[in-house]
């Protein structure tokens, strides 16, 4: 199938997600055009089958807001008429959803019907899409979508609670490639970052305010106390500043490492110990199933997706969203002997397995044939 993928190319988990299943279909022999504003950035390699269309507006003195969604829209036309698109999928509902409703009314106009599929990811959802601001135009993009897909159940009975949606939303869960997220021996790497064989805490994100970074210092500190251990804080964003502020403030300077936005976040997976999310919100939390691929058990709050994929008692365990204390007692019971944390590590890989993505990508697969036949079948004249 001739696929278009619409998605913000960016570290976050939905541009993450977007550009792994890609990749994936490509793989499967399908061909995927990425539409979008700059290179994915987990589009590192060549691939066949990959092609990459990238969206850049007129900066004009006029605008004080270039009009993205309106070049978005353009390069959507222009690539579904001259690639033979057949189907377009976007991630993330604002705006891509709405723009890729303007994108099927023009090629409307022109006798091409172009199916499309929106996922829900998250903050579209929980955060962003509630606001006034958006909200009228995220429910009519995600009623005129040709299917609909949430990345947990918990996202889907959000998304009915909180907007008025006809449409039905089938879940289809983030995945793990294996063959990149497994645990690889780094010994040389680890004996770099915990030279006296201290236990490696990780924690990766986007540093935005619902990640609750500082929540993962904290809960650091106190362990730290108790166990000699280490702790890598991988990505960037709005809260690095505080999380830095409150690593000199309490001492830890020399304990923790702030990493950057990384490429090769398997690597460090492979050297870590536990992993830590303490978020707000969180849809699903692909970062700690990318742990869990590689051995590393969770700690996490039970919001959202999180109770569907980290398991209390058996692959880490759940609190709740502030209860640092509580965080810490379950790391410290996890990290205190090497028995203890080796069945967790076991039981962390084992239940990343269900997401695996050679179990995950059918989904997706069968899911486009049925919304094309439909299309196909019912070829409704008004979009
Ligand atoms: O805030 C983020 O973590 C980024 C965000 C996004 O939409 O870019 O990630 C969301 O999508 C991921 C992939 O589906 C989910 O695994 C994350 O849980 C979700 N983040 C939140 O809900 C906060």
């Amino acid at each position: 199938m001739k696929i278009g993928i619409v998605c913000y190319p960016t570290y976050g988990g939905s541009g993450v997600l977007a550009t792994e299943l890609g990749m994936g279909l490509a793989k499967r022999g399908h061909e995927v055009h990425f539409i979008t504003y700059r290179r994915p950035a987990r589009l590192t390699s060549f691939h066949e089958n990959v092609l990459f269309h990238e969206v850049s507006g007129e900066d004009y003195p006029l605008f004080e807001y270039a009009p993205y969604e309106t070049a978005l829209a353009s390069k959507l036309v222009d690539v579904v008429k001259f690639e033979g698109l057949e189907l377009l999928h976007v991630h993330y509902a604002i705006p891509h959803a709405a723009v890729a409703y303007m994108a099927k009314k023009v090629l409307l106009t022109e006798g091409i019907y172009i199916p499309v599929v929106t996922t829900l990811h998250g903050t579209d959802i929980t955060l962003v899409g509630t606001n006034k601001a958006f909200e009228p135009v995220v429910t009519f993009s995600i009623n005129k979508s040709d299917g609909v897909t949430a990345v947990s159940e918990s996202l889907k009975k959000q998304t009915l609670e909180y907007f008025n949606v006809q449409k039905d939303i089938r879940v289809i869960y983030n995945f793990v490639d294996f063959t990149r997220f497994k645990k690889i021996d780094k010994d040389h790497f680890k004996k770099a970052i915990a030279p006296h064989g201290e236990r490696v805490i990780v924690h990766t994100s986007n540093f935005r305010k619902v990640k609750r970074v500082e929540d993962v210092v904290q809960v650091f500190r106190r362990v730290h106390k108790r166990i000699p251990s280490k702790l890598l804080l991988v990505g960037d964003g709005p809260e690095r500043y505080n999380a830095e502020e409150l690593c000199r403030k309490m001492g830890l300077w020399h304990e923790v490492r702030f990493l950057g936005k990384q490429d090769a976040i398997e690597e460090l997976l492979a050297v870590s110990d536990l992993f830590i999310m303490p978020s707000e919100s969180e849809s699903f939390g692909l970062a700690a199933l990318e742990a869990m691929a590689c051995e590393v058990p969770v700690i996490s709050t039970d919001v959202g997706g999180l109770p569907e994929l980290n398991v209390h008692g058996k692959t880490g365990f759940i609190s709740q969203v502030g209860d640092i204390e509580d965080m810490a007692k379950n790391a410290i019971a996890i990290l205190s002997d090497d028995e203890t944390l080796q069945e967790f590590r076991h039981n962390a890989l084992e239940q990343a397995r269900r997401f695996d993505i050679g179990l995950i990508l059918p989904q997706y697969e069968a899911y486009y044939q049925e919304i094309v036949e439909t299309a196909k079948r019912e070829q409704p004249a008004e979009a």
